[in-house]
């Protein structure tokens, strides 16, 4: 069984980072470990809440679980709440990254061209050096505006995001893939990067006349999810982008659905056949 550690706050109430990875990861048949750094009453999209910083926990975690031999196919961090956790992240990876360890940084740190609440804007850069360290950064638009020094835009074309997602490799990361992509009223996706090989490719589903909060965390857990079990980048982003929707589409349906999150739950069914449908396909290859 393949094991992944995922470094990100865990919000009590309000689907996201934690409480929407560990679930999704593990029931896609790959061992999950956490390590929480933060813990907050609801993610900071609430008009309060409570934080409880664990930073210095990351430390002396990290060389205990070095100490016992413990290693991952995979590290992922999301969510992270101040400049000294990422510091802290950075030596993480390098402590348990070796040569065949997948590193996914979701920059989660902004939308609809906004940082997040409690953010300053030079977060981003510290933002930046993790993601050189990654083999795939996932981030949004604003997201990658925000590492880039560049202005936020609303309208761009293609050759715009094959420019950004150019300058977003040069961080470091060996592939960029863009959230969120949207050149029509009537799609969206992503749109991936990969500076080893050079090549582009994207995919679009029906985009849907809602914003719901979390959905970030959700196209970058379902992505590992998929990756760890053997499909390719494209494939795992791709089958991210549709868990997504069909997450989304259940949160419509739903008449008492919260504002806070999306109804991945309902969609994890559709998910799991997927990758089995794509693993059985590997098999007979
Ligand atoms: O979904 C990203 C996220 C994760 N964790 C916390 C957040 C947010 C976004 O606002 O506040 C605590």
């Amino acid at each position: 069984m393949k094991r992944i550690m995922t470094i990100q706050d865990i919000s009590c109430v309000g689907k996201c980072s934690l409480t929407v990875a560990l679930p999704v990861i593990s029931a896609a048949g790959i061992e999950t470990s956490v390590l929480p750094t933060a813990v907050l009453s609801t993610h900071t999209a609430f008009p309060s809440f409570t934080f409880k910083d664990l930073t210095h926990e990351i430390e002396p975690i990290g060389d205990t679980l070095k100490s016992l031999n413990i290693d991952f196919d995979a590290l992922y961090t999301g969510y992270l709440g101040s400049v000294e956790q990422v510091k802290y992240v950075e030596e993480f990876i390098d402590k348990f990254k070796k040569e065949d360890t997948f590193v996914l940084v979701d920059p989660a740190m902004a939308d609809n061209g906004k940082m997040y609440s409690g953010f300053t804007e030079d977060f981003a850069d510290h933002m930046a050096r993790l993601c050189g360290k990654a083999d795939l950064i996932v981030p949004n638009l604003t997201e990658a505006s925000l590492m880039l020094h560049i202005p936020y835009r609303e309208k761009y074309d293609e050759e715009y995001i094959k420019e950004v997602l150019i300058k977003l490799t040069r961080l470091g990361a060996k592939s960029a893939a863009i959230s969120g992509v949207s050149f029509n009223d009537k799609e969206i996706g992503f749109y991936l990067y990969d500076s080893i090989t050079k090549e582009f490719s994207y995919y679009f589903n029906e985009k849907l006349p809602v914003l719901y909060h979390g959905t970030g965390d959700v196209f970058a857990s379902s992505s590992l999810a998929a990756y760890m079990n053997g499909l390719n980048l494209h494939a795992s982003l791709s089958l991210a982008t549709d868990f997504t929707l069909e997450a989304m589409k259940y949160t419509l349906k739903d008449k008492n659905s919260r504002f806070y999150g999306v109804n991945f739950e309902e969609a994890l069914p559709f998910l799991i056949e997927k990758i089995n449908f794509f693993k059985k396909d590997l098999t007979n290859q």
